[in-house]
């Protein structure tokens, strides 16, 4: 009895998104370390913990393969982007990099759609509510950058990001969690 419940077509692209997410954790994981060298622990904390989510996320999808029977193929992880240059061209980074990522999701989403793969829409829509809660999360985080002076922050701008950073939360709002009261 044929027990893989995926297409060849989905199959892959789960496949190809678990390396993505894996890839994911290692850009946070190397520019976390890189922070951590200049000093910066509230902003290498904060990276490192979503080092820690990323891989969270590869192992969803890992075990989602799993339940439907196919298989799961681990092949190595492209390496990390350059270090970033400071911590506005960092943050930017990881935006630029949040976006593609919501890029290969909305393909896998596509995909479901196409084959009609209701399983896999439905598992992929936790994805696209991250991605919002994620790119939301990181612009956030450029604003205040970019309130705080951009490339020109200064060392007291610096101290006061990073301290900031410690106490963050991990996750923005979600938009469906907003109403006119609170917003
Ligand atoms: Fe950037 O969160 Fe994974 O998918």
């Amino acid at each position: 009895m044929n027990k893989n419940r995926l297409s060849k077509t989905i199959a892959a692209g789960l496949n190809l998104q678990m390396t993505n997410e894996a890839h994911a954790s290692q850009i946070y994981l190397s520019y976390g370390a890189w922070a951590d060298n200049y000093g910066f622990v509230g902003v290498a904390n904060f990276l490192f913990r979503h080092a820690e989510e990323e891989r969270n996320h590869m192992m969803k999808i890992v075990e989602y393969i799993l339940k439907r029977g196919a298989e799961v193929h681990i092949t190595s992880i492209p390496a990390p982007p350059e270090k970033p240059e400071n911590i506005n061209n960092c943050f930017q980074a990881i935006f630029k990099h949040e976006v593609e990522n919501t890029q290969e999701i909305y393909k896998l989403v596509k995909m479901s759609l196409d084959e009609e793969d209701w399983a896999t829409w439905n598992f992929m829509q936790w994805f696209v509510k991250e991605q919002v809660e994620e790119e939301t999360m990181v612009l956030n985080l450029l604003n205040k950058i970019k309130i705080a002076g951009g490339e020109k922050m200064n060392g007291n701008d610096l101290y006061v990001f990073d301290k900031d950073l410690e106490k963050t939360t991990d996750e923005a709002r979600s938009a469906i969690d907003v109403t006119a009261v609170n917003p």
